[in-house]
């Protein structure tokens, strides 16, 4: 079994119902084995499983283990594979994870609650409850609050503050941690700025770096470069082959992520003991050991913070990757054009074929008024068309028809599903781009993670009704600050793309200038003509 995607603790779960499964003499672990294991370990699913009154013998009232199902189960001699419902399971969990927390790996919460959105079986047994999926979907969303009897010792504890060893090893653990954050943020920052040119992520991920030094002053205040010892370091002799090669910009960002990622941890993690000791120390009674007072931190909610900037920084990375990425597919699909069978002369079929012989990259059936069965049939036609011309086709509104007529991605306007909604339906590979009228809104739909962005309208347009006209202010705005791929649309033809071009657009959309041209293959060819790059200057 693969653990991508999965904590240590799911992973055990996992293995935990395949034993449940082996014992229980089954061929491969279901649903309810997962929830067996998920009871019996000290998870936070478990903890939830408790919050809730499900016990293991509500469970075992419902579902009913071996006869001699014991909690120190055999591994067993062969793997046991997951049941298809077990593998939908686990895919939901991951989905929630990526979605709700912007976590790439999924824990036994996320786990518990897939259970009760795919398995009806075991949703029908958490009903009475109270627990439910819109429920536990909630609670993933906010911190994990567990509620817990304090233990009564049966001996004294008395409280020791850590000697000054202890506290130049954390000191020392977190001067590090707190140098590679800086290090590896200003790497990502200059990669945006000066390679990527993007004007959005670089104030994002520069206002990130800032509130860091902010956050980190209380730590510094502790004596974190009195505590530095680098001589003594081992660790910076050992480097790994990997860290010595970077093959492509991209590498380098993402190695760099992760490290401020990895640096971020550390410091919530290491700076919690320093919170601990203030917190655990009785209250007036000073160290017998300690000549002076253990330090503590001014502020609290340090880690809390630490941890809400890491979160921070997996969305940026995200934004930079995507965009990263969105610019090799999308290259050359430089003229986008949106088909609409009304629009046509001489209908779909020869706009669609003759602007993709023109040098069209990229279409979109954009249809508001078929059935779906016309839709499902025109989607098909024009498959095959950019297929066969090894162009990208592109779904308007409907990912879930862009799914069935097997397509490159689906487009949605602003009062349509969110770039979330419909990559939960389309999946992690399809394109997703969203339209946007303002600078905010195409800011948000960098963060949201969609692959490209339609910026207008730039000019009136019958095609599409509007209350307000974005105009060329807002294209010169996006290009000016977004590096994601995007195309300027509304109203354009052959007399204003020169205007759409000066302000900025590398890329534009047409529907009419090419659908409703007698000649759609000519208007197609002089458009792409006007998008290509100015040719150098003779030497
Ligand atoms: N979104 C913004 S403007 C527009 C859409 C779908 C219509 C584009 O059509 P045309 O005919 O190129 O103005």
């Amino acid at each position: 079994m693969s653990d991508a995607g999965l904590t240590p603790g799911a992973m055990r779960a996992l293995e935990g119902s395949g034993r449940i499964a082996w014992a229980a003499g089954a061929v491969a672990a279901e649903p309810a084995h997962l929830l067996w294991a998920l009871s019996l370990d000290e998870t936070k699913a478990s903890e939830l499983l408790g919050q809730c009154g499900i016990d293991v013998a509500a469970i075992g009232s419902r579902f009913p283990r071996s006869p001699d199902g014991d909690d120190s189960l055999e591994p067993p001699p062969v793997p046991i594979p997951l049941s298809p419902l077990l593998t939908d399971v686990v895919r939901e969990a991951r989905d929630l994870a990526r979605s709700l927390c912007l976590e790439e790996v999924a824990g036994t919460e996320h786990l518990l609650s897939a259970l009760a959105i795919v398995d009806e079986t075991i949703a029908e047994f958490f009903r009475p409850f109270g627990l439910n999926a819109p429920g536990l979907r909630e609670r993933l969303q906010q911190p994990l609050l567990i509620a817990t009897t304090p233990i009564v010792p049966e001996f004294e504890i008395r409280w020791h503050p850590p000697t000054d060893t202890d506290l130049i090893d954390t000191l020392r653990t977190l001067d590090a941690a707190a140098n590679r954050a800086r290090e590896g943020l200003r790497v990502v920052e200059d990669f945006v700025r000066f390679s990527l040119d993007d004007a959005h992520l670089s104030r994002l991920l520069k206002e990130l770096r800032h509130e860091l030094t902010e956050r980190l002053s209380d730590l510094d205040r502790m004596g974190l470069t009195a505590a530095r010892d680098t001589q003594g370091d081992v660790g910076t002799r050992i480097k790994t082959v990997h860290e010595q090669t970077r093959l492509r910009p991209i590498d380098v960002v993402v190695a760099n992520c992760r490290r401020v990622e990895e640096a971020l941890r550390t410091l919530e993690e290491f700076s919690k003991l320093l919170l601990g000791q203030a917190a655990e120390s009785p209250a007036g009674e000073e160290s017998t050991n300690s000549p002076r007072p253990s330090p503590r931190l001014a502020d609290p909610q340090l880690p809390a913070h630490l941890e809400q900037l890491r979160y921070r920084l997996y969305t940026i990375e995200k934004a930079l990757t995507t965009a990263l990425v969105s610019c090799e597919r999308l290259a050359g699909c430089d003229l986008y054009l949106l088909v609409t069978e009304s629009l046509c002369h001489h209908g779909s079929g020869p706009a669609v074929r003759q602007a993709l012989a023109a040098g069209v990259r990229i279409v979109q059936l954009r249809e508001k008024s078929m059935t779906d069965r016309e839709l499902m049939e025109s989607a098909r036609r024009v498959r095959n068309w950019t297929r066969e011309a090894d162009a990208l086709f592109i779904m308007n509104d409907r990912p879930d028809l862009a799914v069935l007529a097997e397509a490159d991605g689906v487009h949605v306007g602003q009062d349509e599903l969110s770039v979330r909604e419909a990559r939960r339906i389309v999946g992690p590979h399809r394109l997703v781009g969203v339209s946007t009228h303002t600078i905010e809104q195409a800011r948000q739909a960098v963060l949201d993670g969609a692959d490209y962005l339609g910026v207008g309208p730039c000019f009136a347009t019958s095609t599409k009704s509007f209350d307000q006209l974005a105009g060329l202010d807002f294209v010169r705005q996006v290009a000016a600050e977004i590096t994601l791929p995007w195309f300027a649309i509304g109203g354009i033809s052959l007399d204003n793309i020169a205007a759409v071009r000066t302000a900025g657009a590398g890329r534009v959309a047409v529907s009419s200038a090419i659908c409703s041209s007698p000649t759609p293959g000519a208007a197609a060819t002089k458009l792409v003509d006007q998008l290509q790059p100015p040719s150098a200057p003779n030497p």
